[in-house]
């Protein structure tokens, strides 16, 4: 199934990250999902092939309930095998072309970008959405790439056109709408969700306060 819009929220479940605020990655999603959450994307860095795959199911099961969309983070054999909605690779990962000969048509590719080339490479390279980060300084992950700030969004704008821009990294509630206004489509957050311990409640102030 592809988007039909692009949703101006798109959390990430971390379930690293989740584990350590306490939660399982598909309780998170529920979470997230009750929020009004309709697209998230699960990550599981270092996971085994079994425990990934189990934990998309598992996240594909609750977001089955909600009609909400699941894109799997690196892993397109993950993607297909669990009857997720998309892949989304990095720029050391399976590349787009690949990803795209093996999903067919139907699944969403998306992909991380953070230099003026990679920026550049956005339209030719016909993904259905970019990321563009980290925006600013973040502990999740070591992307090797400094902050690109909001000046990079304006410059991946320019050369993407009307592909929709997944801003991410170290973006809070609190930043989100200049993050917007310098031209992202959507906010991509992983920390920020566990901000005043209730990421259901998290989720709401997003929606709210990003539907422009
Ligand atoms: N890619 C670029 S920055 C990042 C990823 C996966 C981490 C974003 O996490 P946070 O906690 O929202 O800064």
């Amino acid at each position: 199934m592809r988007l039909s819009s692009f949703p101006t929220f798109y959390p990430i479940v971390d379930a690293e990250v989740a584990e350590a605020h306490g939660w399982t990655a598909a309780d998170l999603g529920k979470a997230l999902f009750d929020g009004g959450a309709t697209l998230v994307q699960l990550r599981c860095s270092g996971y085994s092939l079994a425990r990934f795959l189990s934990c998309a199911d598992e996240l594909l099961e609750r977001a089955s309930r909600y009609d909400a969309q699941v894109i799997i983070n690196d892993r397109i054999d993950i993607a297909t095998m669990s009857g997720a909605d998309g892949v989304h690779v990095g720029q050391d990962d399976l590349s787009v072309r690949r990803a795209r000969q093996l999903s067919g048509p139907g699944l969403v590719v998306g992909v991380s970008t953070h230099t003026l080339e990679q920026f550049s490479a956005i339209r030719p390279l016909g993904v259905d959405y970019a990321a563009v980060g980290p925006i600013y300084d973040t502990r999740t992950k070591n992307t090797g790439y400094y902050a690109v700030g909001l000046e990079a969004i304006r410059s991946a704008r320019s050369f993407a056109e009307s592909v929709p821009l997944v801003a991410i990294g170290g973006i809070t509630l609190e930043t989100g709408l200049d993050v917007l206004e310098a031209g992202a489509t959507s906010l991509a957050v992983i920390t920020d969700i566990f901000t005043g311990g209730d990421p259901t409640q998290r989720t709401r102030d997003y929606v709210e306060r990003l539907s422009l």
